[in-house]
């Protein structure tokens, strides 16, 4: 059960590139978290969303139609996005009165597709600074079809790293729909996470050398400031890896829902003791 509380709760930006499965995660994770009591509230920040599922406490939306400012302005997709971001973040102070004093544990804020807007344009740090009111974190969704070549996987690595540096919130990484990846895929990713020194092997294979020196030495200076590293897979489909999604946000928040102590690490271990 929610804590009526006046100040807001700690937030999770979904963060990825287009397709991710930010939107499928949002929704995914408030419906699964009602089960355990915990009261996850979601924000739609991506004014091109066509449609959304979860039920949010705001939507940019409401503020700004994509279309519109296509129209208005004569803009491309593109263009129009970062006028959009321009114009909602112009509002940031009224969005977050709005929100005010709203009970929940967590908020989950879902972002828009392009995420080089989200990580660059000064609008949205201007949004973290005003909604994350310095309670916030990432979740970052690797895309689980790029990840399945050792360049692609790097190539997420390293976006997430800038992401991370670029927005300076605690950031974990998650392999999205890692439904659709067989065992032995999902194996083999799992380990590029883990070893940097397979993954380097691996795409020595398929980049040969300067290039991977290149990257495996960026990998290696980043890692080393990594606050979570590794990568945890995730599957909105089948709820799989939201409850690590959970006890992330709890090591950095403390204990919500009804067991303020850390419930999901006891569903997880339920989880594998089924299994
Ligand atoms: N199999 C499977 N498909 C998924 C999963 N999550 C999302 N999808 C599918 O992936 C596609 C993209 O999902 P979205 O949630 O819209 O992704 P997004 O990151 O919000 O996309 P943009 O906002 O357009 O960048 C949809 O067709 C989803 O049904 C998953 O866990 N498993
Ligand atoms: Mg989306």
């Amino acid at each position: 059960m929610a804590v009526q509380d006046t100040t807001s709760p700690p937030v999770l930006f979904v963060v990825g590139t287009a397709g991710a499965g930010k939107s499928s995660l949002t929704t995914a994770f408030q419906r699964w978290a009602r089960f355990l009591e915990v009261d996850v509230l979601t924000i739609n920040l991506d004014p091109g969303a066509e449609r959304v599922h979860h039920d949010p406490e705001f939507d940019v939306r409401d503020l700004v139609s994509l279309s519109e400012v296509m129209d208005e302005y004569d803009l491309g997709p593109n263009g129009a996005q970062i006028l959009a971001a321009d114009l909602v973040a112009a509002q940031a102070h009224d969005i977050a009165e709005e929100l005010e004093g709203l009970s929940g544990d967590v908020m989950v804020i879902d972002t828009p597709g392009q995420v080089e807007l989200f990580a660059f344009r000064e609008a949205s740090s201007h949004m973290i600074e005003v909604l994350g009111n310095d309670q916030a974190a990432v979740i970052y969704l690797f895309d689980p079809m790029l990840s399945r070549s050792p360049s692609g996987f790097v190539s997420q690595m390293l976006l997430s790293s800038i992401v991370e540096f670029r927005l300076g919130l605690p950031t974990k990484n998650f392999l999205s729909k890692c439904d659709l990846l067989d065992e032995g895929e999902l194996e083999k990713i799992m380990e590029w996470g883990e070893r940097l020194e397979i993954l380097e092997m691996a795409l020595y294979d398929e980049a040969g050398g300067q290039r991977t020196e290149f990257a495996i030495n960026q990998l290696r200076l980043l890692q080393n400031f990594a606050q979570t590293p590794g990568l945890t897979p995730l599957s909105s489909e089948l709820e799989e890896g939201l409850a690590d999604i959970l006890s992330f946000a709890e090591a950095l928040f403390g204990g919500m829902g009804d067991s303020r102590d850390g419930f999901a690490s006891d569903i997880e271990h339920e989880r594998d003791t089924i299994e």
